[in-house]
């Protein structure tokens, strides 16, 4: 008779602790909440981190800027005029807009970079609409980070994020408007963002859930800081195709150190890598991602 009744209450036990797991691993409907914080460590600095810093070039004959037909809204001819596209922005042989991260690698004392959690930047980055084009045409932006979106322009557009892994979105924002907020949970790179008045409008944001990424100035240079010493996949990221291409790059950064990494990019496709058709969620785990 004890023996069944501690039983009972066994299984009783067992069946309500199941239950409250289950509740706790519910996926968070709070859409937007921060997701940077659950799961791996939170990344603290030594005090000894490095970067890593290079040049973006672009061998051989670009194409030439091609001018953009506005004449579908006056106020964007009447803005901007000789509005051209932008997926080849060289000078001087060096490629602007492209975007560079850390991709995976272990650090010095042996952890995984993807496995690290960081917290989402309390600062905004900004996506501004001015002369029907977005400036900067290419970003990067932090998990959970709010992106502002602005309209500097005498019209209405109509911003629309096109992602894989996040949800899709779009807002119209007529002129004088304030200010839209967006983030977006998952990292992504990139996400291809348009505008549903002005066809030729286009954006790419990198979304990681590390701040280890950068993107190229119009000299083709660019600094990603505060890196831990150790050995990293890095890869460059330059629009072009359905999905851009990609090259990656293995450096190591060394403790208070620097290390360089310069790529090079011709025509459509890059000159060392294969065009990718991932449009990778980088340090992506759809699993972790849920919760
Ligand atoms: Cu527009």
């Amino acid at each position: 008779m004890f023996m069944k009744q501690t039983k009972v209450w066994l299984i009783l036990t067992i069946a309500l602790s199941l239950l409250a797991l289950a509740a706790c691993s519910k996926p968070e409907s709070g859409a937007g909440e921060p997701t940077a914080t659950t799961g791996g460590t939170a990344f603290t600095p030594k005090g000894n981190e490095g970067s890593v810093t290079g040049a973006v070039a672009y061998t051989g004959t670009p194409p030439a800027p091609k001018k953009i037909d506005t004449s579908a809204d006056p106020a964007c001819g009447a803005k901007n005029p000789n509005l051209t596209t932008e997926d080849n922005v060289v000078t001087n042989g060096k490629l602007a807009n492209v975007f560079v991260y850390i991709k995976d690698g272990t650090t010095a004392d042996g952890k995984k970079i993807t496995e690290f959690t960081f917290p989402a930047p309390t600062t905004s980055i900004t996506l501004d609409q001015n002369g029907c084009h977005y400036r900067p045409h290419v970003l990067g932006a932090m998990v959970n980070q709010d992106i502002q979106i602005t309209n500097s322009d005498p019209t209405t557009h109509n911003i629309h994020f096109t992602p894989k892994s996040n949800p899709d979105w779009n807002q119209s924002q007529p002129n004088g408007a304030p200010p839209l907020m967006h983030k977006l949970a998952r990292a992504e790179v990139l996400v291809p963002v348009k505008c549903n008045q002005h066809p030729w409008m286009k954006a790419y944001i990198g979304v990681l859930k590390h701040p280890f990424f950068a993107v190229s100035a119009e000299d083709g240079t660019y600094t990603i800081k505060g890196v831990p010493p150790g050995t990293y996949t890095v890869v460059a990221w330059h629009e072009g195709g359905a999905t851009g291409s990609e090259q990656p790059m293995t450096v190591t950064v060394p403790a208070n150190g620097s290390a360089k990494a310069d790529f090079s990019f011709a025509g459509a496709t890059a000159s060392a890598g294969t065009p990718s058709l991932e449009m990778m969620p980088a340090l992506e785990f759809p699993m972790l991602g849920r919760h």
